[in-house]
């Protein structure tokens, strides 16, 4: 499918998904969270693809939320159109893992935008921020709740009432991203952990996210139990006795979904 503000490639099981407004810093308005929306679900539903990267530009992963496009609006029309929530909603629902690669500004949307992924790598340049005060408003796409998540009461109090940016390393000491890299090997250090991703059973890699994901979503109790009865319930798969036999015979499984 052609999108206006997403440039989407496919190589090597590997769907590359970068958002495309450069003269507005890839703010984030609705075109472009319903196009992103469609592109996952497209990744999601396509058997080439197992594992997803989504990236913005050298300068910036995403600038926040588009303000032009949300200035005028009046708090009716932002409630009737519940205003980014179906959109969000569905970037939410992709199954496949989504890393986040990003350089430069990921502020605001953009910030809540990464943390939808399932993890970030950032490059050194990247710097991350909730100045949404600054507008008179706070983050409305997930910023108090996963970046508090994340990091922590302190530090995110810090960033959404300061609106202050972090810097690629303090986003790495504070546990937002996984791994920092050189801005130049960005692309290249996503491509390499994607590749890892795609080369896994896809059974065990889906089961992964839904697991981790659940450590948000229920207590200790019921996530232990999630997680146990998904380790239970791969032993009726091919890939789990595959897996296995590779190991104790030396080689490297070959996994194929089953
Ligand atoms: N929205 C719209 N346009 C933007 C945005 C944005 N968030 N950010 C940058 N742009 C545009 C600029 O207006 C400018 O366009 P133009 O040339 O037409 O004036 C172009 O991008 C380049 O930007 P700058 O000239 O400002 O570039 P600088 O390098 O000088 O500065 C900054 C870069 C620091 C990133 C600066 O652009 C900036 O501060 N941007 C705004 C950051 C911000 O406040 N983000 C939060 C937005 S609000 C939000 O994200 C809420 C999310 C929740 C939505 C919830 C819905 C329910």
């Amino acid at each position: 499918m052609a999108y206006e503000t997403l440039i989407v490639e496919i190589e090597d099981h590997v769907a590359t998904i970068k958002l495309n407004r450069p003269d507005a810093l890839n703010a984030l308005n609705t075109q472009l969270l319903g196009e992103l929306a469609d592109a996952l679900a497209d990744a999601d539903g396509n058997d080439k693809v197992r594992c997803i990267i989504l990236t913005g530009s050298a300068k910036a992963f995403a600038a926040g939320a588009d303000i032009k496009e949300m200035s005028e609006k009046t708090f009716v029309e932002m409630f009737l159109s519940d205003f980014f929530g179906s959109e969000t909603a569905a970037i939410c629902r992709t199954r496949k893992p989504i890393i986040a690669a990003v350089a430069g500004y990921a502020l605001g949307g953009g910030c809540e935008l990464a943390m939808m992924c399932d993890f970030i790598i950032a490059a050194d340049n990247a710097k991350f921020g909730q100045p949404e005060i600054n507008l008179g408003v706070l983050a409305g796409i997930g910023g108090t709740q996963r970046l508090t998540r994340f990091v922590g009461k302190s530090k995110s109090m810090d960033m959404h009432l300061t609106g202050r940016f972090m810097e690629a390393e303090e986003a790495e000491r504070a546990g937002l991203v996984s791994r920092v890299v050189p801005a130049k090997q960005l692309m290249e250090e996503a491509q390499a952990a994607a590749q890892k991703i795609a080369e896994k059973s896809q059974l065990a890699a889906m089961m992964v996210k839904e697991a981790v994901n659940r450590a948000y979503e229920v207590p200790l109790n019921e996530g232990l139990l999630f997680e146990r009865r998904l380790f239970h319930s791969l032993f009726n798969t091919e890939d789990q006795a595959e897996g296995m036999a590779a190991f104790m015979e030396k080689r490297t499984a070959q996994f194929r979904d089953r």
